[in-house]
């Protein structure tokens, strides 16, 4: 029996190796072929407005100079390397700094950085703050002054305001002016937003429950949406038909993954009509609960 057994061990042995490797083969396979992982390869998604396109952008360049300084260290790694290697060279070259190379390359590492910095911030502003509607965009009002220091605005204050409030697991859009401090009666939507192209439209980001994070990569940056808080951004989205997905991007519980976002772009006109008859479904939706509720007290069963 023993000799049975030991004659098999081998074997048990390259099985489970196999198994380790084929379960991390799997691990790392839907690792990197999940649908987000690669969205857009190695940088940014971008393409449905101008701030995302800056985001995108400004990581490029980052990205290449990155590239430049390790492809520079680690050719002068490897160049040194084998340049110097121990068989050719049995006695190492006994050497005490380089004052000129020292200098120079710690001239050259605050330079890149500054350069950097510069960049970044020539760009922060495109990123930041929003523009003026287009012509084309929706025709909008003078906004309500609000008392948010933070809250972006473009140059001319015109803009559509879209409350985004996210609770366990859906998102609720309310749309226009008021959303902030007085929702009822507003035109609201769940899961999917609807918004007019070449407008400038911000987002007031809340949450009721747990904190929560809005994020549609094609329409720029990422914001949590946090109980008590109002966080802000902003897209101005160009292209008609367009519909961008995205989904919460903080775990919020155990259905977090079905927490899913869509923004469609529609022209201005249909988005009023949009609008027009959201707000008449719901009030419809509201006069019938309202006729049942009037109904069920005069049956006494309220
Ligand atoms: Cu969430």
């Amino acid at each position: 029996m023993d000799r049975i057994r030991a004659a098999l061990r081998p074997e048990t042995a390259s099985i489970r190796r196999r198994l380790v490797a084929a379960l991390l083969l799997t691990t790392i396979g839907s690792l990197v072929f999940a649908t987000g992982a690669f969205a857009d390869f190695l940088t940014p998604e971008s393409g449905g407005s101008s701030n995302a396109d800056q985001i995108d952008s400004l990581y490029k360049i980052i990205l290449y100079v990155a590239i430049v300084v390790f492809a520079v260290v680690e050719g002068a790694l490897f160049y040194s390397l084998f340049k110097f290697r121990a068989k050719k060279n049995p006695n190492a070259a006994q050497i005490h700094g380089n004052t000129r190379l020292e200098i120079s390359w710690t001239i050259g590492a605050a330079l890149i950085l500054v350069v950097l910095a510069a960049v970044t911030f020539a760009k922060l502003s495109a990123i930041q703050d929003p523009p003026n509607s287009s012509a084309s965009g929706l025709a909008l009002a003078q906004g309500v002054l609000t008392a948010s220091a933070d809250e972006p605005s473009p140059p001319n204050g015109k803009k559509l305001t879209i409350c985004v409030t996210g609770r366990q697991y859906i998102w609720r859009y309310t749309y226009g002016d008021g959303c902030k401090t007085n929702a009822f009666g507003l035109p609201y939507s769940y899961e999917e937003m609807v918004a007019p192209a070449n407008t400038t439209v911000v987002l007031d980001i809340q949450a009721t429950d747990v904190i929560h994070s809005w994020w549609i990569p094609k329409l720029g940056g990422k914001k949590d949406a946090v109980p008590g808080y109002h966080n802000y951004t902003w897209f101005k989205a160009p292209k008609v038909g367009e519909v961008y997905v995205g989904q919460c991007a903080e775990l919020c519980g155990r259905n977090h993954a079905d927490m899913t976002a869509r923004v469609r772009i529609v022209s201005p006109a249909a988005y009023q009509a949009w609008i027009d008859g959201q707000r008449r479904s719901i009030q419809a939706a509201d006069s019938q609960v309202q006729r049942l509720r009037t109904q069920l007290q005069s049956d006494g069963d309220l």
